[in-house]
């Protein structure tokens, strides 16, 4: 994987787009970071903003945002000791409050499809108060700074290796190891999708990476999209 870092993009996974698969774009500010359905990303200077640039068989991009969450688990675990929980679809989350968000996009080219992953992780930058309720970052878990290049060499070795077993074996071996560190299944869930708002139980992740809630009325629904909240 090749680096190419910048100071200042506009967001990573825009800039990614001009690149070739196994081609990894860093910056240390982004101007216009984004989430899913063109949120707002925060992205102050001390976090690692970044962008990995892949041509995967699959055309589910939630199967690349599954390998991430493992990749940035380990790597976070690796540098700091830190233990982390994945939240479906596409966070990873400390004591509840978001540290890591990714954005999986598929950009197809004529014949050909690239996919970008889209990692941004809260490591020692400061985050705004309208985000304090939900968000937190390494430097405030660990009151202390960590070594943003330790952490980016651990996350591309991390990546490397669950992207080789991926090729090698697909992606059930990644849902296994991405269901046994995920801290959704269980619980009892509000969900909000770009289409409705349901209540219920979270049952099961498939294999699409979809997940399956069991609702008050003991029918099971399976979710495609959208954002859940503990209840
Ligand atoms: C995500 O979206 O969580 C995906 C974030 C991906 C960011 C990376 S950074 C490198 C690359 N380049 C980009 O332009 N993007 C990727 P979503 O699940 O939709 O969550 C977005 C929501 O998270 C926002 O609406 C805020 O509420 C919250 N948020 C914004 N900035 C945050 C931050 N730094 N930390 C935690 N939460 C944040």
């Amino acid at each position: 994987m090749k680096v190419h870092h910048f100071k200042t993009l506009d967001s990573t996974n825009t800039k990614a787009r001009d690149f070739s698969k196994n081609n990894l774009i860093v910056a240390d500010t982004q101007t216009k970071g984004r989430g899913r359905h063109k949120r707002q990303w925060d992205s102050n200077k001390g976090g690692l903003w970044l962008s990995i640039v892949l041509e995967p068989k699959t055309k589910n991009p939630a199967e690349l945002t599954f390998l991430a969450a493992v990749a940035v688990q380990k790597a976070i675990k690796r540098t700091t000791k830190l233990e982390t929980k994945i939240k479906w679809p596409n966070d990873l989350l400390h004591k509840d409050k978001k540290l890591c968000g990714i954005l999986t996009e598929a950009i197809f080219k004529g014949n050909s499809k690239k996919m970008i992953v889209g990692i941004g992780i809260n490591v020692n930058n400061k985050l705004p108060i309208s985000l304090k309720s939900k968000a937190t970052s390494i430097k405030e878990i660990l009151k202390k700074e960590t070594n943003l290049k330790g952490l980016l060499t651990n996350l591309i070795n991390q990546f490397n290796t669950l992207h080789k077993t991926y090729q090698e074996k697909g992606f059930i071996p990644i849902l296994n190891k991405w269901k046994s560190s995920c801290d959704t299944i269980g619980k009892a869930i509000k969900v909000k999708t770009l289409k409705q708002r349901l209540v219920g139980k979270a049952i099961k992740v498939n294999k699409d990476c979809s997940l399956t809630i069991r609702l008050k009325n003991n029918k099971l629904k399976k979710i495609v999209e959208g954002d859940i909240f503990t209840v």
